[in-house]
């Protein structure tokens, strides 16, 4: 039967396609969804949209892709009237985007609000799945897509005690949409990555006095961040199209300025020259002043030990600048970006508690215990990541043919085929899914080009009469087979973080998003396509 012909018989409670989650993927697949004419619905737990920029308004949170890109393309009127403020945008700015993106497309009267998906179910006779969710809800799709997002589901450390702490305790990822009042109170941070390094500096202008616990030292770059300049502004959107199709030739799908050279090629001031330049400029464009910089250790080294330099320059305390220093590899974990970050901790009011030889033994009642002192807080945030890429789709019962749980099938390895299907699940999609570039790129374009993607197949479906499409299992395994070897000599898939899983007890360490570029996986999935969807089998 065609999807057409689907929508036509379905009654009340069927939906051609049911989307999982109001981000920025829910979003877009709707409207394309829609514009294919099929019927969608999409359920999303929080009673918000915006997905990651729903739940991330801790103090201090932006993004670090610059504004004039971190944005949709598929609309020129969209990407005309729009009128980014800063260089990179608040997340509350961000999360006006999304709502008006939802308003603009009159998105939000097939979005479900408030309703958490809990169980989804391929039944094999009839050729659907059956989601379930909270609240009672059960619905059924031909088609099921997950726009469930690569860092949404917290990583809560399970210290103990935690139960008999009497303070108020967030975790940044998980932040209430209510001001949180730290005026004059004793806070203690627990992590020192993305998320704690835009907080701290907002959190300690508030509080009495605030205590960082950090186990790993992190490198991180100065925004630089300002208003838009006007006539940047405008030459931008004048030139948006060559702009973004620039982008998409860039393996890391965001326009900033590349060097070819090696960091060990050319003379020690030369290079000090390229790192200045990139630290004045800010962000994390200063991963690619040179061309070698991720791929070779001691090319590297050069780079962190600027980092280093920087840091025990501006940090008065020399023990608290050699605290803060990092000796991994810069990179390794996903650069952040700051607004005076090492500057905080020459305020009287902040202190660095390391927890990395004495690790932090519980929580009482009134504060944290490390290294025999108790520290006292009246609140406790925590911002200690997430369980990455896989974590939100294995917290969801997710079963396809004979029953089997995506879970089991993920056990060792997140086996799936380009990152947006698996074998033994059909009619399952997972946008920016684990197997795809997503988090080593500009998040709305790779979510665009899925998006587009499952889209274009939804149409060859309909036009071939197809109703239901399956990755072989074959497929599968030569494309996690490629994803590893792109990933091999890259230090980051050598290096702890939550790229590999490597931030959460006894999750297998692989290496799991596809780092081969942009214009590389762009290039392997519109020949899969034009190739009658090579790897798949069609019904
Ligand atoms: O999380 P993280 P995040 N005891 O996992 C520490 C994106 N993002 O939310 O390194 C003590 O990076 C942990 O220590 P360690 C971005 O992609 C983007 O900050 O494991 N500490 C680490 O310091 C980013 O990479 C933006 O030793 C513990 C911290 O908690 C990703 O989200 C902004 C601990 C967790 O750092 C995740 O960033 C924010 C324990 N038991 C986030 N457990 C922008 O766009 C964990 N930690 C700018």
């Amino acid at each position: 039967m065609s999807i057409k012909g689907i929508v036509r018989t379905m009654p009340n409670g069927n939906f051609d396609v049911v989307i999982v989650g109001a981000g920025f993927a829910g979003l877009y697949m709707l409207h394309r969804a829609r514009g294919l004419g099929m019927r969608a619905l999409v359920i999303e737990a929080a009673d918000g949209v915006g997905g990651t920029w729903y739940w991330n308004r801790y103090p201090g949170a932006r993004c670090d892709v610059e504004s004039l890109q971190y944005s949709y393309q598929f609309s020129d009127a969209l990407q005309q009237e729009w009128d980014w403020t800063e260089r990179y945008a608040t997340q509350d700015e961000i999360l006006r985007y999304a709502n008006h993106v939802a308003d603009r497309f009159d998105l939000r009267r097939d979005i479900r609000l408030d309703t958490r998906v809990t169980r989804a179910k391929f039944d094999e006779s009839a050729g659907k799945w059956t989601i379930e969710a909270d609240k009672g809800t059960t619905l059924t799709a031909t088609f099921c897509v997950m726009g469930t997002g690569c860092l949404s589901t917290a990583n809560m450390p399970n210290f103990s005690g935690l139960a008999d702490y009497r303070g108020a305790v967030y975790h940044t990822g998980r932040w209430p949409r209510e001001k949180v009042d730290f005026t004059g109170k004793r806070v203690g941070v627990i992590g020192t990555g993305s998320s704690a390094i835009q907080a701290i500096p907002e959190i300690a202008r508030e509080v009495g006095h605030l205590y960082v616990f950090q186990r790993t030292p992190n490198y991180t770059i100065p925004a630089n961040n300002a208003p838009l300049d006007p006539a940047l502004r405008a030459r931008t959107k004048a030139n948006y199209a060559t702009l973004r199709q620039e982008a998409k030739e860039l393996p890391s799908g965001v326009y900033y300025e590349f060097n070819p050279k090696s960091a060990l090629e050319v003379p020690p001031e030369e290079r000090r020259r390229v790192y200045e330049a990139r630290w004045q400029d800010g962000g994390t464009t200063f991963i690619a002043a040179f061309s070698d910089l991720i791929t070779n250790e001691a090319a590297n080294e050069t780079a962190a030990e600027f980092v280093r330099e920087k840091i025990h320059a501006v940090v008065k305390d020399p023990k608290t600048a050699a605290l803060l220093s990092p000796h991994n590899i810069i990179g390794c974990k996903r650069l952040c970006v700051d607004t005076g970050y090492w500057e905080t901790f020459n305020r009287p009011n902040v202190s660095l508690i390391d927890v990395s030889t004495a690790p932090i033994e519980r929580i009482t009642a009134k504060g944290v215990q490390t290294g025999g002192s108790i520290y006292e807080v009246d609140a406790l945030v925590f911002a200690t990541g997430f369980d990455a890429m896989t974590g939100t789709l294995n917290a969801i019962d997710i079963r396809g043919r004979g029953g089997k749980r995506l879970r089991d099938k993920w056990a060792a390895v997140p086996h799936n085929y380009l990152g947006l299907t698996i074998s033994g699940f059909p009619n399952l999609f997972t946008i920016t899914g684990p197997g795809s570039p997503s988090v080593f790129t500009n998040m709305i374009p790779a979510i665009e080009q899925h998006v587009d993607w499952i889209a274009d197949l939804f149409a060859h479906m309909r036009a071939k009469g197809f109703s239901r499409i399956e990755a072989s299992a074959d497929a599968e395994k030569k494309w996690v087979a490629h994803v590893a070897e792109a990933g091999a000599p890259s230090l980051r898939s050598h290096c702890d973080s939550w790229y590999l899983g490597a931030n959460i007890e006894g999750k297998p360490r692989i290496f799991t998003p596809y780092i081969g570029g942009v214009p590389v996986y762009a290039k392997i999935c519109e020949d899969v396509a034009a190739d009658g969807y090579r790897g798949f089998e069609l019904a």
